[in-house]
């Protein structure tokens, strides 16, 4: 009968472990240039962990919805920078920017096609 309580324990205080893992939602700049952008950016955010990532092409914001668990704020900074998009609080990785289209580099709306 202890054996069985203090499983019991055991498991509610497992569960009330998990129960901290908080949902958190932010909201911040990224510079992204189109749509193409915008797929390119909510796709790489695609992953578990995140309930949704969405990127407005007109105000750049991106709001994004993740498990502090598994991401910190830093770590969604870094996945967007690593894609060649500078951010409010780091630089774009350059090698991943060179490599983007011209029309999704700064500045290069431009070049992009027109929008139908
Ligand atoms: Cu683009």
């Amino acid at each position: 009968m202890k054996t069985t309580k203090y499983v019991m324990l055991t498991l509610l205080l497992a569960v009330s472990q998990l129960g901290l893992a908080k949902s958190v939602v932010t909201e911040f700049k990224v510079e992204g240039q189109c749509g193409d952008c915008k797929s390119r950016i909510e796709k790489a955010l695609d992953l578990p962990g995140i309930s949704f990532a969405t990127w407005d092409v007109d105000s750049k914001m991106i709001t994004i919805r993740y498990n502090d668990k598994r991401f910190s704020e830093t770590d969604i900074h870094s996945i967007i920078s690593e894609l060649g998009y500078a951010t409010e609080k780091q630089e774009a990785n350059q090698t991943a920017e060179d490599a983007l289209p011209k029309c999704c580099r700064p500045g290069g709306a431009k070049h992009c096609a027109p929008k139908e």
